[in-house]
Formats: structure tokens, sequence, C-alpha cells
């Protein structure tokens, strides 16, 4: 029986040519940064977002966490969406590890935070409260239906935090994703933006690995904060190599994932028990409504996966399907066949 696994697109496997990159990477002790693969790597990520330097890490928790230790002290604050990766899925290590205060704000359905929201969270200077010193977005916003948010939004926010004397952070897991989706140039959905994370082993097939993006000042500082947090790699060359061929063969085919996402929305959409608005899926990350269907997320979950097909609970009522390198429109096909077999 195939398996299809549209759990996360993390799940994927390195492509032949990124193994082939693999083995015959040039490498050195990175911590000396003479590792010539990832000193590549990250110049070459610096140069699709047009910053002035980058920093591989391992993951983008690590990129999340480094960038906030580096934008904040202890007791300063971060304005966040209440829905973002950094906020909900990442251990509150901005404060358990940096003492950094996260001030939610409501994440909007389309992922983006209302500028009167931000505008209200930024902090005066006064005795009694932390000091605001960041505002952090996510995009694509993997909980908001994996939505794309525009340019002019992005820079509409960058402009909120310069006139406030604060820096923005932007988590690029799937920035690649926005810019094909919405047709635009990477680098101008954070032209303004002081910190850029992205992921080399989402949407892009790399084996591990994220980089992070901005100033040279702020890339020696943060390349500190990388240490502290264990992510000092060696010989990461290996991995970086893969990067390598993520940043340079991987983005142009997300539009294919994409593609496929949206015919999957569309199938479920019609099938008895789920709901699902077809026209919120713009980039590879969808998420159903089980509700009507009476069963609970994790027993559907189990039922999918007993016939192949696998679903990521991501909630009581709700799954969510990723598609990913691996996935074919023969596979969404399955996998649709599948939910009617069980629902219908
Ligand atoms: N997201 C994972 C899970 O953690 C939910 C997924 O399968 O979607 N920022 C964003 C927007 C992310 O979606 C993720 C991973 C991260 C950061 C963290 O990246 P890693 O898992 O590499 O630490």
């Amino acid at each position: 029986m195939p398996i299809i696994d549209l759990r996360s697109d993390t799940v994927t496997q390195p492509t032949p040519a990124m193994r082939r990159a693999m083995a015959e990477a040039e490498v050195g002790d990175d911590v000396f940064g003479e590792d010539p693969t990832v000193n590549r790597l990250e110049k070459m990520a610096a140069e699709l977002l047009n910053k002035e330097a980058g920093l591989f890490v391992a993951s983008g928790t690590m990129a999340n966490i480094a960038c906030q230790l580096t934008h904040c002290g202890r007791g300063d604050e971060v304005i966040l969406g209440d829905q973002s990766h950094a906020f909900y899925y990442e251990q509150g290590g901005s404060a358990a590890l940096g003492g950094i205060h996260s001030r939610t704000i409501p994440n909007q359905p389309d992922g983006s935070l209302a500028f009167h929201d931000i505008e209200a969270a930024v902090r005066t200077d006064d005795i009694h409260f932390p000091r605001t010193k960041l505002i952090a977005l996510e995009n694509t916003h993997n909980r908001c239906n994996g939505n794309p948010i525009a340019v002019d939004y992005m820079n509409s926010v960058a402009e909120i935090a310069r006139n406030h004397g604060l820096k923005l952070h932007v988590d690029g897991a799937r920035l690649f994703n926005a810019a094909v989706a919405l047709g635009v140039n990477a680098r101008d959905l954070v032209a303004d933006a002081d910190s850029v994370s992205i992921c080399l082993s989402k949407g892009l097939a790399a084996p591990a690995g994220s980089v992070v993006c901005g100033m040279h000042e702020f890339i020696h500082e943060a390349r500190r904060a990388r240490k502290v947090l264990g992510g000092g790699m060696r010989q990461a060359g290996v991995l970086a190599a893969a990067g390598i061929v993520a940043l340079s063969e991987m983005i142009e085919r997300l539009s294919a994932d994409h593609a496929n996402a949206r015919s999957l929305a569309e199938g479920l959409a019609n099938t008895k028990g789920l709901s699902i608005n077809p026209d919120n899926v713009k980039t590879n990350i969808v998420f159903v409504d089980i509700v009507q269907s009476g069963m609970p997320a994790q027993v559907m979950a189990e039922k999918l996966d007993q016939q192949g097909v696998r679903l990521l609970p991501s909630g009581p009522n709700t799954l969510r399907a990723v598609t990913n390198y691996h996935i074919t429109p023969e596979d969404i096909g399955y996998t649709l066949k599948v939910f009617s077999r069980l629902l219908e």
C-alpha cells in the first residue's frame, strides 16, 4: 500500500541532487567560520533576500529564538500573533531561555495583525511596563491556512516598527511559498525587516536547517546566540550543501504543491461531513473542519492512516494536510477517494 504523507512538508526525503551535493560537500569547522559550503549557503540566502549577511541554524525554532534573543534583553517585550508559531509551538522558549515577554494580539483570519492592535500594544515609557523592542510577523502563516501576506502589508508593519523605534522579525519558514503564491520576489516581502528566518526543510525538501538573514552587525550577535543555544555545528557543510540545492532548484516548483493543495481542498469541500472553503487555500496548507462527520480528529486520522493516508489532527475537529515534494495529483485523487469511502 502506498503511504501518502500529508502531515507536513517537513516529512520529505532529500532529492537525489541533494544527496549528491551532501556526499561531495567541501567542509570545515563552521564555529571557526571555516566551512566553505555553509559560508556559500549563508551568502546565497542573504543575496536572495537582499540582506547583508546570513546565519545557518539547525531549525526554524532555533532561528526564531536566536533572533528574539538578539533583538531583546530580559524583560523586554515582543509583539506577536496569538496563532504564531513562535508563540504557539515553541515551548515559550523566548521566555524560558531569554526572559522575553510575549505580548500577543489576535491574528486576523489571513494571518495578519491589525494595525490598530499593534499600535495599541506598543508600550509607552512607564516604570510599570516592560519595554517593547520587537514586532514579529509570520509569512506564510501556518495556523491561518498557510496564508501568504502581501508586500504592502509587510511594508506597513515595518513602517509602524520604525516609527516606534522597534525592530521587525519575519518568521519566513515558508516565505518562498508566499512569494510564489503572490507572484512577487521573496526579497520584496521582507524589504524592511531587520531579521528574517527561512526554512530549508519545509517545502524545499532539504533534510535540516534554516537561515537567518539581516545586517552584518545583527548576524554577528545572532551567531553568539546560536552558539549558546548549542547550535555551533562544526562540519555543517554536509547539511548546507542540501540547502544550496533547495534554494537553487526547489523554489519554483512550490506552485505544484499549491495546485495540489487547492484541488485537495476542492475535493474535500464536496465530501459529506467535511467543511472547508477552497478559496482560503492559497499555498500548501489545508485545514479541514470535520465536526459534521461526528468523528473526532484523532479517530479520523487513524482511520485514514489505515488506508495509507496521513493527515495531522490540529484540534479536536480539525485535520491538517500539507502538500509537499512527494505528493502528486494522483495522490490527491487517491486521498479524496479514501475520504469518500470513509464518509459517504
Ligand atoms: N512547523 C511545523 C510544526 O512545528 C507545526 C509544521 O509541521 O508546520 N515557523 C513556522 C511558521 C513553522 O511552521 C515551523 C514548523 C517553525 C517555525 C519551526 O521549524 P522547526 O520545526 O524546523 O523548528
